[in-house]
Parts: C-alpha cells; sequence; structure tokens
C-alpha cells in the first residue's frame, strides 16, 4: 500500500510526488467532486453574460478577458476564480491545494493567478504556443511553483489537452525564449530547436477524465494542440505558489519594470513592494499547520 505525504482528504503517494519532482508533471485520479466542476461551468457561463462577483478594473486591457464577440482562436479568460464565486470554488479547493503542496513539498500553497483555457472544437489554429509558466512570473522569488491543470469534461488526445515536455523543468532554461510563448502557433519550430540543443523531445499528452487533474512544475514546457473534436475543450489553469514565494523586482528585456496584474491590485508591504501573501488576491489553498483552510 503506498503512503500519503499528508493527511488530507486526497493526499499524493510519497512515490508520485518523487514523480513529479524528476519528471516536472504528474496527473491524479479521479478526486474532484462533479458538483465543483458543474459548478465553475456554469461560473464561466455567468461571466460571458457579463455577471460579476467583484470587478476587476482593466480586463482586456491588463489581462485576457474573452467575451462573446471576441472572435475564432483559443479563449482565454485570466483571473476569474478572484471574479467568479462558483469557479473560486474549483480553483481554491483544498484538494488541488493538499495535493499540489505535496508535490511540490511545501506546507503552503497559495493562489497565484487562474485562467479557463477554451479551445472550441474543430478550430485548427486554436492551438496553446510551447510555453514555459514561470517566464510569465519574472517577479516570483520561488523556482517551486507550479500549475493544476484541471479539465472540466473528459479530455481524450482528439480533444487537445495539454502536452508536457517529459523532464524539461531540468533543461528549460538552455532554450531560447524568443521562440516559447503561450499565443504561437508553431507547434514544430521547438522539436528543432530541442533536438539542435541534443536534448530529448519526449512530449506526453496528459489525456483525462473529468475529475482528475494534472501538475505542472513552472519550469516545464508545455502547451497543447488543436482541438479536434466537434465539442469545446474547457480547462481550469491554477498558477500556485509555493508558501515561500515573495516578490522580487524584475526587468524586461528592455530594461523597463516587469509589473504583474495581480502586483497591480494587492497590498504592498512596508517597502512598497506587492504582499504575494495578501489573501483578497492570493488565497490560501492549503496550509499543513493548519490543516484545511
Ligand atoms: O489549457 C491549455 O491548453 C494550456 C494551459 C496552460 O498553459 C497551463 O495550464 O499552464
Ligand atoms: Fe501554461
Amino acid at each position: 500500500m503506498l503512503t500519503s505525504t499528508l493527511q488530507a482528504p486526497f493526499a499524493l503517494s510519497v512515490q508520485d510526488a518523487a514523480f513529479y519532482q524528476e519528471h516536472g508533471w504528474v496527473t491524479t485520479p479521479t478526486v474532484l467532486d462533479n458538483a465543483l466542476i458543474d459548478e465553475a461551468l456554469a461560473g464561466l457561463d455567468q461571466h460571458w453574460t457579463g455577471h460579476r462577483d467583484r470587478v476587476l478594473p482593466g480586463a482586456g486591457k491588463h489581462f485576457a478577458d474573452w467575451m462573446p464577440g471576441d472572435g475564432e482562436g483559443t479563449r482565454n479568460n485570466e483571473y476569474l476564480s478572484l471574479q467568479n464565486r462558483k469557479v473560486s470554488r474549483l480553483a481554491w479547493s483544498p484538494t488541488v491545494g493538499a495535493i499540489a503542496a505535496a508535490a511540490a513539498d511545501t506546507s503552503e500553497i497559495r493562489l497565484f493567478d487562474d485562467q479557463i483555457v477554451n479551445k472550441p472544437g474543430g478550430q485548427t489554429n486554436a492551438v496553446v504556443g510551447w510555453h514555459v509558466d514561470g517566464d510569465y512570473r519574472g517577479t516570483c522569488s520561488s523556482k517551486n511553483m507550479l500549475t493544476a491543470w484541471i479539465p472540466l469534461h473528459d479530455c481524450p488526445e482528439e480533444t487537445g489537452p495539454l502536452v508536457v515536455l517529459d523532464g524539461s523543468h531540468r533543461w528549460s532554461h538552455k532554450v531560447d525564449r524568443s521562440i516559447l510563448s503561450f499565443h504561437s502557433t508553431d507547434m514544430d519550430l521547438l522539436l528543432r530547436h530541442v533536438e539542435g540543443l541534443g536534448l530529448e523531445f519526449k512530449p506526453v499528452t496528459i489525456s483525462l477524465q473529468r475529475g482528475q487533474f494534472s501538475l505542472h512544475h513552472c519550469l516545464a514546457i508545455h502547451g497543447s494542440y488543436a482541438n479536434r473534436s466537434d465539442r469545446s475543450r474547457v480547462a481550469l489553469a491554477v498558477h500556485l505558489q509555493d508558501g515561500a514565494n515573495q516578490y522580487q523586482p524584475a526587468t524586461k528585456p528592455d530594461g523597463r519594470p516587469v509589473q504583474l496584474y495581480n502586483d497591480m491590485i494587492c497590498a504592498k508591504n512596508a517597502a512598497g513592494e506587492p504582499d504575494y501573501s495578501d489573501a483578497s488576491v492570493f488565497p490560501t489553498l492549503w496550509n499543513t499547520e493548519r490543516e484545511r483552510c
């Protein structure tokens, strides 16, 4: 029998946590309630009809917020759990937090941000380009952050589920950043580049059933191919910070400072820097000391 690393409703085995550390990704059994997933889908519908439980200024300008009428391609709704209570119940689930804490070997897991990624069926241009989540979080001190990828329905191969390059969290720093982007549509360029570096390009398709989710390391390269089925592929990506993460100043290649959207809306510490433990923007999903939050 496998031993658990946490006294949580659904914990990750020690072996699975070690697998995550080695490969940069892991999948869970069916641990999320159907009702919670239905509620998140209802929350997305509410959002698309204009409902907001909390209004975040600058939607669509400072962060992606696809709305009906915005046209074809991948539909990206960022910071949805802060705006919609139904979505937050799934995104901030202690089950997700406890499993992420075990994988990352940390006592606390807080939200960093989240996004619903919806790829309509049959649109061959709707892909998610190869990228590394950590590249979008330059102001985070931690290299132990991770993402929970939660499909909101069964996600077999033809729906274009998440694809992670096995072990890439250990070598992604060698890859030319200019060819990595969530918004890129060229899925073949990276293969040639990685092989040219003498590294192994080993894509793992994360086909999951509803109720399962996967975790990937903040330095793991991942993306997703087109949805070839005739229905939408909807997934909630919950980007998580470990307890130790805090703000660090960062600059863009052109020398300008990096400012994330959540930097703009969260509390500031005594030095005037963003406080990545402000519970109104970064709620705690799990804290081993406090058990369930
Ligand atoms: O849903 C997808 O295809 C991509 C999601 C993603 O980039 C992530 O979970 O970090
Ligand atoms: Fe990502």
